[in-house]
């Protein structure tokens, strides 16, 4: 058995496998090379030898117990024919969203579109160096979505004024998402991910009020989506004020937790597998530190399946040798 599936499958307690969000990405300088040489990120995530290739950098460099695929979350407004570009120092920046025109976009053609990720993934889990190590498949949930569809941008420059107030609009573009995100997951199962996580990371943007609308109903869809395909599914719903209730009400494989969050207090309510949780920021600072934090959730979570990881991506400042450190540190727990 793969060794995540493991904890999401058996809840084994005994060990903790450690995978990384952000893992594959610009604290390597493998990474950096490659996309110096390749200004456009989108064209690099469809280079199905180049993103497998980057998939696979940090599996080379450390004993990770699971590759995630070099893509992206806005690949699917790419495919539904939405202009995304990353622009230096900026982010993503995406072109006006046409509702008549993402309606009529057939599976066809957006599976046509994207279909170097899907190939980048039979690569990569077909590769020897995965043989007892888990490929992770991912989508952008509904809600995180469409608030990069709709604001252009990151909400964390600015929020477009009235983002809340076309109900109507907002609820037509969350079911074609939902469309296509259940091809998108079926796509990257067919090639061979083995897990899929859900990144629903400006889910604390909502008031509770507005979260059965926008994170519950259409994550619910997707989470009993991706089970029916005999998967499991771990969601991150970011800085989300009621974890206990998310997970009641989702019922995920495993919950991966942001650095907000109290650890204790999430042992002490939930009962299903927990994944992550320690600032990237740890990181940052000095070896006894760092062993310091990583033993610190370790402990907390020794008698309750969980899966190492962090509370949000690497950061790109990251030194690789504290990376390594902090891999060896899991291990020799
Ligand atoms: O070199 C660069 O500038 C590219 C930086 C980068 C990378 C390495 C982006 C742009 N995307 C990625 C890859 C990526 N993105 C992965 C795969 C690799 C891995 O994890 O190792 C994954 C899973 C994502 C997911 C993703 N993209 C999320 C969800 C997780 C999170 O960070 O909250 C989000 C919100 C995005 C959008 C996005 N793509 C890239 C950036 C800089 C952003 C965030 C923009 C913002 O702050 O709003």
């Amino acid at each position: 058995m793969k060794p995540l599936n493991k904890i999401l499958i058996n809840n084994d307690t005994s060990f903790n496998p450690i995978w990384i969000m952000r893992q594959a990405g610009r604290y390597l300088p493998e990474f950096r090379k490659i996309r110096k040489e390749n200004p456009n990120f989108i064209n690099l995530c469809l280079n199905e030898n180049l993103s497998s290739e980057i998939t696979l950098q940090p599996i080379r460099r450390f004993n990770l117990d699971a590759a995630i695929i070099f893509s992206d979350i806005l690949m699917l407004p790419y495919g539904l024919g939405q202009k995304v570009e990353f622009v230096k120092d900026f982010g993503p920046k995406l072109g006006e969203l046409n509702l008549n025109y993402i309606d009529k976009v057939s599976e066809i053609d957006f599976v046509q579109k994207i279909d170097p990720v899907y190939k980048a993934i039979q690569k990569v889990s077909s590769d020897p160096i995965l043989n007892n190590k888990n490929t992770i498949g991912f989508i952008g949930a509904p809600w995180t979505l469409l608030v990069y569809m709709i604001n252009q941008q990151s909400p964390k420059r600015n929020l477009k004024k009235g983002f809340f107030e076309d109900k109507i609009l907002i609820n037509r573009i969350l079911l074609i998402i939902e469309k296509f995100l259940k091809v998108h997951i079926k796509n990257q199962v067919d090639s061979g991910a083995n897990i899929i996580q859900i990144f629903d990371s400006w889910a604390g943007l909502l008031e509770e009020k507005d979260l059965p609308n926008y994170i519950y109903t259409p994550t619910l869809n997707l989470v009993n989506y991706v089970k029916s395909l005999n998967i499991p599914v771990i969601c991150f719903p970011r800085e989300i004020k009621n974890y206990k209730k998310f997970c009641e009400i989702i019922r995920p494989d495993a919950i991966s937790i942001d650095y907000n969050v109290d650890p204790k207090e999430i042992v002490k309510t939930i009962k299903i597998p927990v994944q992550g949780g320690m600032n990237p920021k740890i990181l940052l600072s000095d070896k006894e530190t760092l062993k310091k934090e990583a033993s610190k959730y370790l402990d907390i979570f020794k008698d309750h399946p969980y899966i190492f990881n962090l509370g949000h991506g690497v950061l790109p400042e990251t030194d690789p040798n504290m990376f390594e450190y902090l891999v060896n540190t899991v291990k020799n727990y």
